[in-house]
C-alpha cells in the first residue's frame, strides 16, 4: 500500500507544479489532524476484524485472518491522486472524493476465507458498504486478484461523532505475495513493466489461483474429516 520513496519525490515535483501551493500548505499544516482522524477510523475497523477472527476461531477452531496491515496515505500520495484525478484541495473537497486515505489489507489463509470475512464485516450494523470490487471473481486484465471493501464506520471523537471511509483489501497469502511483487515492479518500472514479465506475471497470477482452490479443497477436506471424527 506504499509507493517507494524515490518514486513519490519525483511525482512530488510534478504534482506541486499543478496544484494551488497555498492549499498545499495548507493542507500540508492540516494533514497530522487528517492522519489521526483516519487511523482512528482504521483502529474501528481493525477491532472488528480482531473480533472477528478471534470469535470464528472459537466456534470453528480455524482463524480466517492470517494477518494484517493498515496504513493511512501519506500527504505526499493525497496530493500525487488529487493531481491525477482532478480533485480539489479547496475546502478540503477531496476528502469527500479520496476513500482510500485510510486503508487496512487483510491475509488470509484460504479463497472461502476471504467472503466470511468480508460477509461478516459486511453484516455489522454501524458498517455502511459504499463500494465493493471482486477482483478475484473478475480479476484484472494483469491477473491482480483481491476482494475490495469500502465500508464507512462511525468514530467518537471529543467533539462527536465522524463517519468516515476506510479500504479493506481482503486477499489470500498468495495473492499478497503476487500483488506486492507486481507493485514493487509496476514502480521501480515507473509504470511501465516490459511486456514478457507481464506475461510472466499473469501466468503466475493463474497458477497461484489454481492452488489457493486446490488449498480451498484440502482445506475443506480437513475440516470434513475433524467434522466426521466429532460425530463418531
Ligand atoms: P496504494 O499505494 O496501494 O494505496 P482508486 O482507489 O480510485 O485509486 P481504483 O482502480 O478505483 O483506484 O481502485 P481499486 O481498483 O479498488 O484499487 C485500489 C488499490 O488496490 C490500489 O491502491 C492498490 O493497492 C490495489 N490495486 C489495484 N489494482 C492493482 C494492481 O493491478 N496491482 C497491485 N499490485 N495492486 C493493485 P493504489 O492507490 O494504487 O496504491
Amino acid at each position: 500500500m506504499s509507493k517507494t520513496k524515490s518514486t513519490i519525490t519525483a511525482q512530488s515535483a510534478d504534482f506541486l507544479k499543478v496544484l494551488d501551493p497555498k492549499e498545499v500548505a495548507r493542507v500540508r499544516a492540516e494533514y497530522p489532524l487528517i492522519k489521526k482522524n483516519y487511523n482512528c477510523a482504521i483502529k474501528e475497523v481493525r477491532t472488528k476484524l480482531e473480533v472477528l477472527n478471534e470469535d470464528f476461531e472459537l466456534q470453528h477452531e480455524h482463524n480466517p485472518i492470517h494477518s494484517m496491515s493498515s496504513r493511512v496515505k501519506t500527504v505526499d500520495s493525497i496530493f500525487e491522486k488529487c493531481n491525477r484525478l482532478g480533485y480539489k484541495l479547496e475546502n478540503n473537497e477531496f476528502l469527500s472524493n479520496m476513500r482510500d486515505i485510510g486503508g487496512i489489507r487483510v491475509i488470509c489463509h484460504y479463497i472461502e476465507d476471504i467472503y466470511t470475512v468480508a460477509e461478516l464485516l459486511k453484516q455489522q450494523p454501524d458498517i455502511d458498504v459504499l463500494v465493493e470490487k471482486d477482483y478475484i471473481k473478475n480479476a484484472k486484465p494483469n491477473g491482480y486478484r483481491s476482494l475490495h471493501l469500502i465500508v464507512k464506520v462511525p468514530v467518537f471523537f471529543v467533539d462527536g461523532a465522524q463517519e468516515l471511509p476506510v479500504e479493506v483489501q481482503i486477499r489470500t497469502m498468495a495473492m499478497d505475495f503476487w500483488a506486492s511483487l507486481e507493485h514493487q515492479l509496476k514502480y521501480k518500472s515507473h509504470g511501465v513493466i516490459p511486456e514478457f514479465i507481464a506475461r510472466e506475471l499473469l501466468e503466475c497470477a493463474e497458477a497461484i489461483t489454481a492452488s489457493d482452490y486446490r488449498m480451498q479443497k484440502i482445506h475443506s477436506f480437513l475440516e470434513q474429516i475433524e467434522e466426521d471424527l466429532t460425530r463418531v
